[in-house]
């Protein structure tokens, strides 16, 4: 028999389909007149009108047998529901964080979190921002800074850890506005907006070293730490032996508490939480989320949503399951980069970025190349996919003026157990589509520009 390591063994998913969701199939001259009725923005398509959803890989994963089997044992009493407890069990096997505070998603973690520990005047250095983590940290009076390597912000570097901290930009953060300042360094696993880029062990110790040298707590942005996980068993020396289990756990051992999404690597379709291991700190949390989400034992979640986020925590730390996830990303990743269109490199975790700007080139960052590439691929083949460039960067609060990011990016993003690999070939061959006859692409203007992460509902013209 072949050894488990034969290089003739692709991925493949530990599981079959059981169940199967009809999807429409459109004419160009519907998909045209839908992007316009959606003013060139993917998030105001409807989603019938979408082929492949590459939108987002959040609250869209397909839930487990299992889960579902768990659904059905929802407890829905007000207080003191059975499933919070299994889900403070999860929380603390799998994360090792001591309280739990249930929240309905991610950004409610973030609100709260921003709320009880910045003060006006307080900088939050990171591993790049996220656009709800900063704005939350905007919102309570901080700033955010961000402390992440210079490879992050360049698409081409490949850097097996594009998610680590530049300890030196991190310490003349710390020197400039001073500990009492840093209410946490905020640390993202797999970031986001990097492309999905891993952090390593090694650069997390050493961030707790520095933080711990001047009394600094570090908060872990954990949505998808199993994925970056995989790739600290992959990459990082002396880590293949680990299981994923243990190396999540090693990372949530470096931090003081997370913020958590629950609708990525915990495969659910809603929900999320706060962990923290102060108990002051749990205090303050636990009396701020009866005001904006609900008792603190379901904190905006239904008794059998919390039940089915326990579950999938378990099979998010699962090797064949993230293995297979990964791979699909890799997959899709590696057939866009062979018919040469430009990507960010190495592929991340949960989906394939796009350099619209290399992409686009003729295109100037003021047209949003980003914008303009995904509503062109949604025209070409009704797949969906996200902007990451100078429209989700937004503006800056202090000059009011455009950011203009080094990464102009539309994501791809690969929902979990959801799509074939078919699916994926779809997809990259509607890139090479769109790439063949970039040249003749032109930008867009913003006609509606919502005041607050106007990328969700900003509505666009195509330039004469
Ligand atoms: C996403 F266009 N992510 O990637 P919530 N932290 C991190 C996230 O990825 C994240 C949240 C916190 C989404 C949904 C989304 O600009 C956008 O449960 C690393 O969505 O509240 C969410 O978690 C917030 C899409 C959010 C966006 C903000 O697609």
């Amino acid at each position: 028999m072949a050894s488990e390591a034969t290089r003739h063994r692709s991925w493949a998913e530990p599981y079959k389909i059981k169940m199967v969701e009809h999807l429409k199939m459109t004419t160009r001259a519907e998909r045209d007149a839908a992007i316009r009725e959606a003013g060139y923005n993917t998030f105001l398509l409807k989603s019938e009108d979408v082929y492949i959803d590459l939108l987002t890989d959040s609250g869209t994963s397909a839930m487990s047998d299992r889960q579902w089997a768990g659904m059905m044992l929802g407890d829905e009493a007000y207080a003191g529901s059975r499933n919070f407890y299994h889900l403070e069990e999860a929380v603390r096997e799998i994360y090792g964080y001591k309280h739990l505070v249930p929240t309905h998603q991610g950004r409610s973690a973030e609100h709260i979190l921003s709320q009880i520990a910045i003060k006006p005047g307080d900088v939050v250095p990171g591993n790049m921002y996220f656009t709800t983590t900063r704005l939350h940290q905007e919102l309570a009076g901080g700033r955010f800074v961000d402390v992440i390597i210079d490879e992050a912000h360049d698409s081409a570097s490949e850097h097996p850890f594009k998610g680590d901290v530049d300890l030196a930009k991190l310490e003349r953060v710390i020197a400039e506005y001073g500990a009492d300042h840093i209410p946490y360094v905020c640390i993202a696993t797999a970031v986001n907006m990097a492309g999905g880029q891993p952090i390593s062990l090694a650069n997390l110790r050493a961030v707790r070293a520095l933080c711990d040298k001047h009394g600094i707590r570090v908060i872990h942005d954990a949505t998808r730490v199993a994925e970056n996980a995989y790739f600290i068993k992959e990459r990082e020396p002396g880590c293949a032996d680990m299981t994923i289990a243990a190396i999540v756990r090693a990372i949530c051992d470096l931090t003081d508490g997370c913020t958590m999404s629950a609708k990525k690597d915990a495969l659910v379709n809603i929900g999320g939480f706060l962990a923290l291991n102060d108990d002051d700190l749990f205090d303050a949390a636990r009396n701020m989320v009866v005001v904006y989400e609900g008792l603190h034992t379901y904190g905006g979640m239904a008794g059998r949503d919390m039940e089915a986020v326990a579950i999938g925590l378990h099979e998010s730390v699962d090797y064949e399951h993230i293995k297979a996830r990964v791979g699909q990303v890799a997959y899709l990743g590696r057939k866009i980069h062979e018919f040469g269109v430009p990507i960010v490199v190495p592929i991340g975790s949960h989906g394939v970025f796009l350099d619209a700007e290399a992409f686009l080139p003729h295109l100037d960052q003021d047209v949003y190349p980003a914008q303009t590439l995904a509503a062109e691929l949604y025209l070409d083949s009704g797949v969906r996919s996200m902007e990451r460039g100078t429209v989700s960067a937004g503006r800056d609060p202090e000059t009011g003026q455009d950011r203009r990011p080094k990464l102009e990016l539309v994501r791809l993003t690969v929902p979990r157990r959801v799509y074939t690999q078919a699916h994926m070939d779809v997809v990259a061959e509607s890139v090479a589509e769109v790439f063949d006859h970039r040249d003749a692409i032109k930008g867009l203007r913003m006609v509606y520009e919502p005041a607050q992460l106007r990328f969700f509902q900003a509505r666009f013209e195509p330039v004469a």
